[in-house]
């Protein structure tokens, strides 16, 4: 038998977590032959909550599941954590001007990049989910001085994953079919969603749609599904979120031959400033993630990664406060 992974969850008593802790508990995400032990986080309002969470996880009598545990401290909820999922954030309240929310944010992220400094396993791997993720992902990873850049991630798999099927769905094939598709920049709507280099059963994907579909159609419909989920559901995208989260775990674990997107501390590829979080077409193997490099960006491509770095540009300076070296 395995040892066993320990596996910390905030935000655990919201929509997304109670989608993903009983699939990570039946083996979904790590194999069905990697014992695991959940590390559920919530604010202290929400505990009463997660011990209901609690008690529905064993009653379903999952072989794999080792132990769960409930806390509203960071410093318990990270400790020796293998893999850290920060989904819990802040909503946007009625009034919160754009940037009160980034601030919000920020606070709740530079606990807990200092808790997983102090606490984690040091080779802990950190997805965020929160929005706004990339910033907030930069803000835990400032606060975490011991562990390394490399180890704070945040999400994007899910625009990538809705970018895969609506190209699937155009062409009338199978997402199996296709392959590099890739999501550029932040998980915000001026994210960009890049099939320039797509292959759909291994032929060039531009070459079956027509040119003005992708930018009158496919990006802006991925760029705005997450607004699309919200008015026809009343609720923001949870079940998918849930499984794109274990997708990115997974693969950045076991590895992906394929192309997935991932943001990541950038190394200056394509001229996005080094050190920005930012969503970037990525391999993974041997549970580590590498840039794909020497990409072709034409004029179009180029202008839509600027304007997302200009954005994440401009959440960097409003936060500048909690990085801290
Ligand atoms: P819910 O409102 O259902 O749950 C959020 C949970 O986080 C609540 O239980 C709340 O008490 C908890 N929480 C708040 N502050 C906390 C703190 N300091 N420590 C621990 N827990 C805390 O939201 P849900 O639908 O689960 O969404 C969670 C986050 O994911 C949101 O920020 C949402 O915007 C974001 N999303 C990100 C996506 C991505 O692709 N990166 C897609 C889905 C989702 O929109």
């Amino acid at each position: 038998m395995k040892q066993p992974k320990r596996i910390a969850v905030t935000g655990a008593a919201g929509q997304i977590a109670y989608s993903l802790v009983f699939r990570i508990a039946a083996g979904e995400m790590l194999g069905n032959d990697q014992p695991v032990i959940l590390q559920l986080l919530d604010i202290p309002e929400s505990v009463t909550a997660l011990q209901g969470v609690v008690m529905e996880l064993e009653d379903c009598a999952y072989p794999l599941l080792q132990h769960v545990s409930v806390t509203a401290d960071p410093n318990i909820g990270f400790k020796d954590c293998d893999i850290a999922l920060l989904i819990g954030a802040r909503p946007r309240s009625p009034g919160m001007e754009r940037n009160d929310l980034l601030a919000a944010n920020g606070e709740i992220f530079k606990i807990q990049g200092r808790a997983l400094n102090d606490h984690a396993n040091p080779n802990v791997k950190v997805l965020v989910v929160g929005n706004p993720a990339n910033t907030n992902a930069l803000i835990a990873m400032h606060n975490a001085p011991d562990l390394k850049p490399s180890q704070f991630t945040a999400m994007t798999r899910l625009d990538h994953n809705r970018a895969l099927t609506t190209l699937a769905q155009r062409t009338g094939h199978m997402v199996s079919d296709v392959s590099q598709v890739c999501v550029w920049g932040n998980h915000s709507s001026t994210q960009y969603p890049d099939i320039s280099n797509a292959l759909v059963d291994g032929i060039d994907a531009t070459t079956l749609i027509p040119e003005n579909w992708i930018t009158d159609s496919f990006i802006p419909t991925i760029q705005q599904r997450g607004a699309a989920i919200m008015a026809a559901r009343g609720k923001s995208s949870a079940a998918s979120a849930g499984f794109a989260a274990m997708d990115h775990i997974h693969d950045w674990i076991k590895g992906s031959n394929e192309w997935v997107s991932m943001v990541v501390p950038s190394d200056g590829s394509y001229g996005v400033p080094e050190g920005l979080m930012f969503s970037f077409p990525v391999k993974v193997k041997h549970g580590e993630y590498e840039i794909i490099k020497n990409l072709e960006l034409g004029e179009f491509s180029q202008r839509m990664l600027d304007e997302t770095t200009a954005e994440l540009l401009q959440e960097r300076e409003a936060i500048k406060d909690l990085l801290t070296d």
